[in-house]
């Protein structure tokens, strides 16, 4: 059972329910909240307004939050740009193992709740901890693992302790849907989206890195059995207008947005039909330091009928899109520069003029 509108997402599978932002919702800076993807891994969990967050481990005073709690403290609000790992899997060949995203499970939603860092601070983090593991309410099976498992992840501490990593309550002003984690869910700005995990139950104050199934089995790039774990959002660009299959006029402005988990977008570039010549973008202001930051040019496109537009962002760190993506067995991270295709209007008429 779910709480989504279909005409409003591009279904991938319906239960538990995995479903990407529709094309045409992604023009807009922030993302309307019933067109937010969601990415579920399990059936999900029913939790009500007594639902408390248990604050444990190498603490000097475990204690439980409640809502009530929550609501009292200190509010953050942080607009981000969330894209899931496995964003652009359909455009990995062979076809790794996985739900088949193609380019929408990425949006840009207005969260606010209050810093996990004074839940922290107010439970007392020991000496020796490095991580803090982050339990969900919701846990299923899995083909490649014995019994039950939960949805839990752990981020290293300094991420934790981050003030913009936020226990969320709310998305867009309104509190937070079932799909997107009620009544409360992290939020790690920069990372994908693996980090935030939803139907926060438990914080877990480590003093040794955890290794369960979703760190070590998942979310992890393995590439010929070499295990690299996933963490901040690799440098993308995304063209969304016109989009993929429009048709349009010869002059033609190219609008689009481009994100990095490193840090701010240098520069977007944007090439036709596969010339070696790259034309810069004109680069607008991002809403956050956290939200994708947007592209326009106005380009002249030839008078063919079909015609590919593709766009490759560098950011501030020096990470530039790659040509080819580095295929590895669970298809995470797929940044690859894309091409759109459009058909030109009027194009032979053009030609003949
Ligand atoms: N508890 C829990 N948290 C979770 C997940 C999950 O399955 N269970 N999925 C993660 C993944 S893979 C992504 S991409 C984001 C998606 O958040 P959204 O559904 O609100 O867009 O939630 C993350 N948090
Ligand atoms: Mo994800």
């Amino acid at each position: 059972m779910t709480d989504f509108t279909p005409a409003l997402l591009d279904v991938v599978r319906a239960d538990p329910l995995c479903a990407e932002t529709p094309v045409a919702q992604l023009t807009a800076v922030v993302t309307p909240a019933a067109s937010v993807y969601v990415r579920s891994n399990f059936a999900l969990p029913r939790l009500d307004a007594s639902h408390c967050i248990a604050v444990r481990g190498a603490v000097d005073a475990p204690c439980t939050v409640s809502l009530s709690d929550l609501a009292a403290m200190t509010q953050r609000h942080v607009t981000v740009t969330m894209e899931c790992a496995g964003n652009g899997r359909l455009g990995m060949d062979p076809l790794p193992p996985g739900e088949p995203w193609r380019f929408g499970a990425v949006s840009t939603t207005r969260w606010s709740g209050v810093p996990l860092r004074l839940l922290l601070d107010r439970a007392g983090v020991q000496a020796g901890a490095v991580e803090v593991v982050a339990l969900g309410a919701d846990a299923g099976l899995r083909d490649d693992a014995d019994g039950e498992v939960r949805f839990v992840r752990s981020l290293p501490l300094a991420d934790a302790l981050h003030p913009d990593t936020i226990v969320a309550t709310h998305m867009d002003g309104a509190p937070l849907t079932a799909d997107h984690g009620a009544p409360v869910r992290l939020i790690v700005p920069g990372w994908y989206g693996m980090a935030s995990v939803k139907w926060l139950a438990a914080l877990e104050v480590a003093t040794t890195p955890f290794t369960g199934y979703f760190q070590r089995q998942r979310y992890v790039y393995d590439v010929d059995g070499v295990i690299e774990p996933v963490r901040r959002a690799r440098v993308k660009s995304m063209i969304a207008t016109p989009h993929d299959g429009a048709t349009c006029e010869r002059r033609v402005l190219v609008q689009g947005w481009a994100w990095s988990g490193a840090g701010a977008i240098a520069r977007v570039e944007l090439s036709v039909n596969e010339a070696p010549v790259w034309i810069d973008a004109a680069l607008g202001t991002p809403a956050s330091a956290y939200a994708w930051t947007p592209f326009e040019a106005e380009l002249v496109l030839p008078a063919t009928e079909t015609v590919h537009i593709r766009s490759r962002a560098t950011d501030a760190a020096g990470h530039t899109q790659p040509e080819r993506i580095v295929w590895n067995r669970h298809g995470y991270g797929n940044n690859a520069v894309r091409a759109i295709a459009v058909t030109v209007r009027d194009a032979m008429r053009d030609a003949a003029s």
